[in-house]
């Protein structure tokens, strides 16, 4: 077991039963993978918020966005011996060639001076808009560059998952710059710098074989345009990351390079955090990455919840040495710990 983790001892920060519903008739199922900035003095988490019609015996139901419903929202529903119901997982469910997500997110601020304690906003702060998020929005990064605060995010619909990009400077109004890269992709954080004169993304294009879920980097002169696409990272057959892999937050610049906190799952869905480590000068270069994972799903409220066995991260902030990330556990609730990037960087010994 390798996990270098300090986790807050108050953990969860926060759990669904601390923020309201979005509307009547909806619950929160589930609270997590936040991202994670400083703004004005305080630490703000944008939260996602996970919500589903309260279930009823025997049925599945589901929120979709809907600009045709007055109330903005259709509910799909299903009776559970439906014979072309396919429900295995707690996350997604399938109807008739149709899939479908059990919750649909919106994003949510929550404030704190100190990073430990905070407060939730009462309302949501962004919530799906058009064909392209009927299902939600998930998973956010957020990456300052000169005052902008960039937004990358999980865009859901049945059209796909790709990455939706909103700014802001000051957290109350925000600007749509709509999908920039296309389905199906996720995990994509910004560098917070340009490299020369060209932003580059990590970002997590997945498809058929041959390829899988491997680890991307690419470059715009315009955060909308991408290319130069480079595979920097894929997963390990036989390892904790043999599934999948992920960018979590924007790289962390340190005297070796780019440090890249990123999750990595196995056949049977556990996650875990590993690290790597990104030249300085071409962060589409690989200089080394950890044999073993940093963080494990080991803490009762990690491995058991909504989906459990997961430690997932997409936000996390910097105070010198002291790395602390915000993490979403089991797919439930909101949990914080802090790492030394010494000690990670450390791990970092040889390209794996
Ligand atoms: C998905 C991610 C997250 C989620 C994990 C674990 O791949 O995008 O939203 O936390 O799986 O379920």
């Amino acid at each position: 077991m390798a996990d270098i983790a300090r986790r807050f001892e108050n953990n969860p920060v926060l759990r669904p039963q601390d923020v309201a519903p979005s509307r009547d008739g909806l619950e929160v199922a589930c609270l997590l993978n936040p991202g994670a900035f400083r703004f004005g003095g305080r630490v703000g988490l944008l939260m996602r918020v996970a919500e589903r019609p309260i279930q009823q015996e025997g049925r599945i139901s589901t929120p979709v966005l809907d600009p045709a419903d007055p109330s903005g929202i259709s509910i799909v529903e299903f009776d559970l011996d439906d014979p072309q119901l396919d429900y295995k997982d707690p996350r997604i469910f399938h109807h008739g060639g149709r899939s479908y997500l059990t919750t649909l997110s919106h994003l949510r601020l929550a404030w704190s001076d100190d990073g430990v304690h905070f407060t939730p906003d009462p309302q949501p702060t962004l919530i799906g808009h058009g064909e392209l998020e009927t299902f939600g929005i998930e998973d956010a990064r957020v990456v300052d560059i000169d005052g902008t605060y960039y937004i990358t995010y999980t865009q859901v619909s049945d059209n796909g998952v790709g990455v939706g990009l909103i700014t802001t400077t000051d957290w109350r109004q925000f600007t749509r710059h709509g999908m920039i890269l296309p389905p199906s992709n996720k995990d994509a954080p910004l560098l917070p710098e340009k490299v020369g004169t060209k932003y580059c993304v990590i970002h997590r294009p997945s498809g058929m074989a041959p390829g899988g879920n491997y680890m991307w980097t690419a470059f715009s002169e315009d955060l909308i345009h991408w290319g130069e696409h480079r595979c920097i990272a894929q997963s390990r057959p036989g390892m904790w990351d043999s599934a999948r892999i992920g960018a979590g937050a924007a790289p962390i610049r340190t005297a070796r390079g780019w440090l890249e906190i990123y999750h990595g799952a196995d056949e049977n869905s556990r996650y875990c955090l590993g690290a790597m480590l990104l030249d300085a000068n071409d962060p589409s270069k690989l200089i080394a990455r950890t044999t073993e994972p940093i963080m494990e799903p080991i803490a009762g409220y990690e491995t058991t919840g909504f989906f459990g066995h997961v430690v997932f991260t997409n936000g996390h902030v910097q105070d010198g040495d002291t790395l602390t990330v915000y993490y979403g556990a089991a797919d439930d609730i909101v949990c914080g710990a802090t790492f030394s990037i010494d000690e990670i960087l450390g791990l970092l010994a040889q390209k794996t």
